[in-house]
């Protein structure tokens, strides 16, 4: 059974660009729940490692220095099927190939700075959620 929680992160773009209220408006009127939400930046340790999936891709270095760059606004999301109904909202990586209406084709620019992530299983989000946010900040 699919579970019920994904975790998100608006990216400095979305943060430098004032679209962090129109964001989390989208994230909510489509039915989900914030339980955790804070501002916050991450250390290029910190991305290293929350990206360490992607360390041998070409792209690598340019992604650690952009999620570095600024805030991002990290947040624990629920609802049934959180992970796959969130990765459609967001839409296609790359924001040309994004649906209309998607968070991505509203607000990305390209496919390096493309506004927000969204957790790609419920494994995956159990690990992001507990890498940026302790117990007593889930609700
Ligand atoms: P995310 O993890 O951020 O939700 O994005 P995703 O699943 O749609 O894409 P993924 O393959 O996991 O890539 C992670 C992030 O790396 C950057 N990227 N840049 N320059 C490039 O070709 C390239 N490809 C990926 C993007 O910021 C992407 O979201
Ligand atoms: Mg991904």
């Amino acid at each position: 059974m699919a579970g019920n929680k994904t975790f998100t992160m608006i990216k400095p773009d979305a943060v430098e660009n004032g679209h962090i209220g129109a964001i989390l408006e989208q994230i909510t009127a489509s039915g989900f729940r914030i339980v955790a939400l804070k501002l916050t930046q991450m250390t290029k340790n910190d991305a290293e490692e929350f990206y360490a999936i992607h360390k041998e891709r070409p792209f690598f270095g340019e992604l650690v220095e952009f999620m570095t760059r600024g805030p991002i606004v990290a947040a624990i999301l629920e609802k049934d099927n959180a992970v796959e109904d969130f990765r459609t909202l967001i839409g296609a990586t790359n924001p040309e190939e994004a649906a209309d209406g998607t968070i991505r084709k509203k607000y990305a620019k390209s496919i390096g700075e493309n506004a927000v992530h969204g957790s790609d299983s419920d494994e995956n989000a159990q690990i992001e959620g507990a890498f940026h946010f302790a117990g007593r900040e889930m609700f």
